[in-house]
């Protein structure tokens, strides 16, 4: 078969993945060839509800005009400068989103990791320029069973065995504390002076979408002000209006969602983001930050090949400018809401699920089997078969993450297929 014929056999994409590339997946089953908003489409032709949205990276749905336009539009025009010179959409992004979001400065990126490496720059020099750490000595606190991405800095701290075990030496600097346990982070805070950030998921994605006790961040970010320690926010998953705002630690945005409280003091020192921000056409990312912070990096600190370049700053704006205009924060939120209502008078009936949680449209249902336990896996498999992509995480559990473009409709026949697909399993 020529390189340039479609592929139109799922076991024959799959072989050539096996054999060429890197075993570093385990994928279901399943060979993607084509999306359009809540839809995703099997090289045989299948139709099927994507229900975990490249993990919440297509928010505004597989591609979506506005975003493909804006993408294409500039790919004929300009593509990649670097910074060694301007680019004439770079500044207008970077004012279309400090504006959104409250920031005085952006520093973009391209991948997650990426982003969140930046913000721990930024965090360890802040801490040495205006807090006054002696050199060497900062440490960051961060959470247990956290995900940040891929990189060794960040391995170095996660406590995901698989990730983590035979990628050292690792990264020295990292204290690590239970999520969601305040006391647990004042005590690190009072007795160590060297502190110079904590760096937090707002809702834990790879952990199995655990959402913290109501008042955690607030509370958080109070006791990081006492201490003068940064309050850094990874919303490179919980960003992007997935959980009902167009951040979880939302505030202080100019957002015209009517479900935001506008609760500015969970406000973050630094806010990270990924994934949604360019909707999932193009890997974009940005470390956000007021003058005072971000003031520290300066010429040759820190940079990228691709960060900021005019295809991202285009993609950027139009992502954000369609979350914005199809109000995708309360569509998440009323989704949500009945999406877990529903599953809820499901669970009350059954033994194999014991409970839906999450917020906004990142949600997972807890499996009653152990992790080790095939189950999850084999719904998911039978979840495919009826036309709705899910994937398990930590082995019973099963995240439900579909576009934020859906329809009420659209969401019932999900819920509906769902149920069906637990029925037929025994428990
Ligand atoms: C994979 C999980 C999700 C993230 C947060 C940074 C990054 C991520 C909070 C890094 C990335 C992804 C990466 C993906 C699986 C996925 C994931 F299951 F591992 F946890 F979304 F839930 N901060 N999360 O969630 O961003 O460098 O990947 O752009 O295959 O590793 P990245």
């Amino acid at each position: 078969m020529s390189i340039l014929e479609n592929i139109t056999s799922s076991k024959y994409a799959i072989a050539l993945e096996d054999k060429h590339g890197a075993h570093n997946y385990h994928p279901l089953p399943v060979v993607l060839s084509r999306g359009e908003g809540v839809y995703v489409w099997d090289v045989e032709g299948k139709k099927y509800y994507d229900f975990l949205s490249a993990y919440s990276a297509v928010n505004q749905g597989h591609c979506h005009p506005k975003i493909v336009n804006a993408m294409t539009d500039q790919a004929k025009t300009l593509t990649l400068t670097s910074r060694a010179f301007y680019n004439d959409m770079l500044g207008k992004y970077e004012k279309y989103a400090t504006e959104t979001f409250h920031f005085d400065k952006l520093l973009p990126m391209n991948t997650g990791a990426e982003a969140v490496e930046t913000a721990l720059k930024i965090c360890r020099k802040w801490a040495y320029e205006e807090k006054g750490i002696a050199e060497n000595n900062a440490e960051i606190i961060v959470c247990e069973n956290n995900f940040h991405g891929r990189t060794t800095t960040i391995i170095s701290f996660s406590n995901d065995p698989v990730a983590r075990k035979n990628f050292g030496p690792y990264t020295d600097g990292f204290i690590k504390i239970e999520y969601d346990n305040l006391e647990a982070l004042e005590e690190v805070l009072k007795s160590n002076d060297n502190i110079a950030g904590f760096l937090v998921e707002p809702i834990q994605g790879e952990a199995g979408v655990y959402v913290p006790s109501e008042g955690y961040l607030s509370g958080a970010k109070a006791l990081c002000e006492k201490y003068n320690v940064l309050f850094i926010a990874d919303e490179v998953q919980t960003g992007i209006a997935r959980t009902g705002r167009l951040l979880a630690t939302c505030g202080n945005c100019s957002c015209s969602d009517k479900h935001c409280s506008g609760t500015p003091e969970i406000k973050p020192d630094i806010l990270i983001l990924g994934k949604a921000l360019s909707g999932g056409a193009y890997p974009v990312s940005a470390v956000l930050a007021n003058d005072n912070i971000m003031g520290v990096i300066r010429p040759g600190n820190h940079g990228s090949t691709f960060g900021g370049n005019p295809i991202a700053a285009a993609v950027g704006m139009a992502a954000l400018e369609v979350v914005k205009n199809e109000e995708l924060a309360n569509n998440a939120v009323e989704l949500g809401e009945l999406f877990r209502s529903e599953l809820n008078k499901f669970i009350s009936t059954t033994n194999l699920v014991n409970s839906v949680r999450g917020k906004g449209l990142l949600n997972a249902i807890l499996i009653n089997d152990s992790e080790e336990s095939s189950t999850a896996w084999d719904i998911c498999m039978a979840l495919k078969e009826n036309g709705l992509l899910a994937k398990p995480t930590h082995g019973n559990i099963i995240r439900f993450a579909p576009p934020l473009v859906m329809t009420k409709e659209q969401l019932l026949d999900c819920v509906a297929i769902i149920i069906k697909t637990l029925k037929e399993f025994k428990n």
